[in-house]
């Protein structure tokens, strides 16, 4: 093997592995997020506090257990599982709580569910990020994690 060729392979090599390892890196990076946060599985844990979302034209409506309701304001007890079951009456909308690390399309015809666990109180500003018509910046609103 002459120099050029030995060099080439030790090249081509040191390429290989460090593809390799970025390519392990990244799946377990991937599966870390999509674990941070369960969407779209229908799995609701026991004992969680089920809020029923509906997105309309243009604000966000929360029906609670106890059967009360809210409109573009969330209020719910910190640390607790909270499992939001979204869906749509007209067009597609898509609830997005940034702090919660909390997003999920809210369809017609579809019940998407998603559950966080807020570790603290405070106000914490949700938006709908799907554009949905002329009055789409409208659907805004607050959480507000209580102490229970
Ligand atoms: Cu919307």
């Amino acid at each position: 093997m002459n120099d050029k060729l030995r060099k080439e392979v030790i090249f081509i090599s040191v390429v290989v592995v460090i593809l390799i390892a970025s390519a392990v890196l990244n799946v377990f990076l991937i599966s870390n997020i999509s674990n941070s946060v369960s969407q779209n599985n229908g799995a609701i844990p026991v004992g969680a506090e089920v809020i029923h979302v509906v997105g309309h034209q243009w604000a966000w409506t929360f029906i609670y257990p106890n059967g009360t309701s809210s409109v573009n304001a969330l209020t719910v007890p910190v640390n607790r599982n909270i499992a939001l079951v979204v869906n749509s009456s007209d067009v597609i909308h898509d609830l997005y709580i940034p702090e919660m690390d909390v997003q999920v399309y809210a369809v017609p015809g579809m019940n998407n569910t998603v559950v966080f666990d807020p570790t603290h109180t405070g106000s914490f500003y949700f938006e709908c990020v799907e554009y949905c018509g002329e009055y789409h910046y409208r659907m805004t609103g607050t959480l507000q994690v209580v102490s229970a």
